[in-house]
């Protein structure tokens, strides 16, 4: 008789996937291993409900596991044995073990794929590979999807998505026939309107905070040990999308896009922290959003419902094919050769500028910012003050509680930055006070003034706007989305442009003080 493989399958921190196919039965030849490790905690310095909540929900989900009857090696971040990289402890745990095949999932990031193709090589044991079995797509789908094409443009991968996996259709027609509400969406919050409170969790975590202190480990914004709001485990992640459905998606669309001070989370659903650890898939969250449109339609309009399926189906899945077909040249892109780095109050909040600082203050306090807070406010500065996309990456990197490179990277480097040239939008997103007076409740409360483009009070989105565009005319004006600011930059008279290029260079000259 053939002896039994002993088999040691490793679970990163991002794949908490419960739904797995290797959990559906209980196998006493098979050892799971996961691993707080000083690779992950340092290879950025995150924000501490980031680290806290990948080690609280790593802890909760072996916990579960071992309940079920699976058996887990579960190496601490303060364990004497620790070696602190997935290597090292792996090759630790074989050796001592006597494990004869190695299993691991297909790892989300770039870096710790190659890190485990490379100590897969190495092993005298056997080894495989699986699907992580969260997303829709595989990982070079989209790859093969725009094969050949020169624009990799969303919109067509989203339709291509939906026609798919047959979501919001009608035979091959989307339901409704249209498939974009943008239109009916995005609008600014009446003034006086007060959202729903967000639903928050109360977990202490102050035995896994007390540890990361002992470690040394350093990190970003502050926390409230006694009461971590964000869901740690797959029954906290499945009530907060209960939540999202019954209170935030009848106005997710329409305010998708606003902002208002002091008030951190609005309609969003705040579901990309339990999505990227598989706490729930996209699938199931879809699913749920479908089915409480059809419940109560008259609650739930199609506009609001559509707007959100967009950004799972869509956006998420696109990004994370987008990651997987330019890494790893992605990482070092940098077309408008910005080299500026973040000024220091990115940090602190400490700024007159009052929607940078709301903006920022959230961040520190709540690892989150949403989506328009992080493209148009704390993004399109950096842009315009041409701060260097490895800067800007590495604070969105660690700032967020949601942030795994292949989405941060894709949304912060290629949406934001536009430092791949294009690949992920057709145009940067800039903007000037316009804009996010348009968009937001900021404006009036602010130290600056939004309407004042030279002078002491002159809001700074004003003149380094139009001083970004000057600076970038060779890259920028044969843009058909952008020309048209052209125009108006060419026909503005010449002693307004360089009053505006003047107050620009001020700022930028001063910008540890704005
Ligand atoms: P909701 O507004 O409720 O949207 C629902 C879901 O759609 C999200 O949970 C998310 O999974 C998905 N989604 C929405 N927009 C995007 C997008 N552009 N790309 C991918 N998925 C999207 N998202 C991350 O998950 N991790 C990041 O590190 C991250 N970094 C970002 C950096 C910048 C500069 C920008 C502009 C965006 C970034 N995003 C990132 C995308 C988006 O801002 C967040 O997914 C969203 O704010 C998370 O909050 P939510 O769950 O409340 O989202
Ligand atoms: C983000 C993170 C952190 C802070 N710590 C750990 C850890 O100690 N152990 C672990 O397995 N995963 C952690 N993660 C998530 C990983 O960085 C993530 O699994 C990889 O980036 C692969 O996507």
């Amino acid at each position: 008789m053939m002896r039994k493989q002993k088999t040691l399958r490793l679970i990163l921190g991002d794949q908490l996937n419960a739904q797995h196919s290797w959990f559906t039965s209980v196998d006493d030849a098979v050892t799971y291993v996961m691993m707080e490790v000083r690779t992950e905690t340092d290879y950025a310095v995150h924000h501490v409900q980031k680290v806290i909540g990948f080690f609280a929900a790593m802890r909760e989900f072996s916990k579960a596991l071992e309940n079920q009857g699976h058996t887990v090696i579960y190496m601490r971040i303060n364990d004497e044995a620790n070696q602190h990289s997935f290597d090292k402890n792996l090759k630790q745990f074989i050796d001592q073990h006597h494990f004869t095949h190695f299993d691991y999932q297909l790892p989300d990031e770039y870096r710790v794929d190659e890190c485990l193709n490379a100590f897969c090589q190495t092993l005298h044991i056997t080894s495989n590979v699986c699907d992580s079995e969260h997303f829709y797509c595989e990982r070079f789908e989209l790859s093969e999807f725009f094969k050949g094409k020169k624009m990799l443009l969303m919109e067509s991968f989203y339709r291509s998505m939906r026609t798919k996996h047959s979501v919001l259709m009608e035979g091959a027609k989307p339901f409704s026939g249209q498939w974009n509400y943008d239109e009916n969406n995005r609008k600014k919050l009446p003034k006086n309107h007060k959202p729903t409170p967000p639903l928050t969790f109360h977990t202490d975590v102050s035995e896994i905070y007390s540890e990361l202190k002992t470690a040394g480990i350093r990190t970003i914004g502050t926390v409230d040990e006694r009461n971590f709001l964000w869901p740690i485990n797959r029954k906290e992640s499945l009530q907060l999308l209960d939540f999202f459905v019954n209170e935030c998606l009848q106005l997710f669309g329409t305010y998708q896009d606003a902002m208002m001070p002091n008030e951190w989370s609005l309609y969003h659903s705040r579901l990309s922290f339990s999505m990227n650890l598989k706490l729930i898939s996209p699938k199931e969250v879809i699913e749920r959003a479908i089915e409480a449109w059809k419940q109560n339609p008259e609650k739930i309009e199609f506009n609001q419902l559509e707007g959100f399926v967009r950004q799972i189906i869509g956006w998420r899945e696109y990004m994370r094919g987008i990651y997987w077909k330019e890494m790893p040249s992605y990482s070092d892109l940098n077309y408008f050769n910005h080299r500026q780095k973040l000024p220091s109050w990115y940090w602190t909040g400490k700024t007159k500028m009052a929607c940078m600082r709301d903006a920022i203050d959230q961040s520190l306090n709540y690892a989150y910012a949403h989506h328009i807070q992080r493209l148009m406010i704390t993004g399109n500065f950096a842009l315009l003050a041409g701060v260097h996309p490895d800067e800007v990456d590495a604070w969105y990197l660690g700032i967020y509680i949601d942030a795994i490179e292949w989405v941060e990277i894709t949304n912060t480097r290629g949406m934001s930055q536009f430092a791949d040239g294009g690949i992920v939008g057709t145009k940067p997103y800039v903007s000037s006070a316009t804009y996010i007076d348009k968009m937001s409740h900021y404006c009036g409360s602010c130290y600056y003034s939004k309407s004042i483009k030279v002078g002491e009070r002159a809001c700074p989105f004003n003149s380094l706007y139009w001083n970004f565009y000057d600076q970038h005319e060779d890259k920028l004006a044969k843009n058909p989305r952008i020309g048209m600011m052209y125009n108006v930059w060419r026909k503005m008279k010449p002693e307004d442009k360089t009053a505006l290029l003047e107050q620009a260079q001020y700022y930028l000259e001063h910008i540890e003080e704005l």
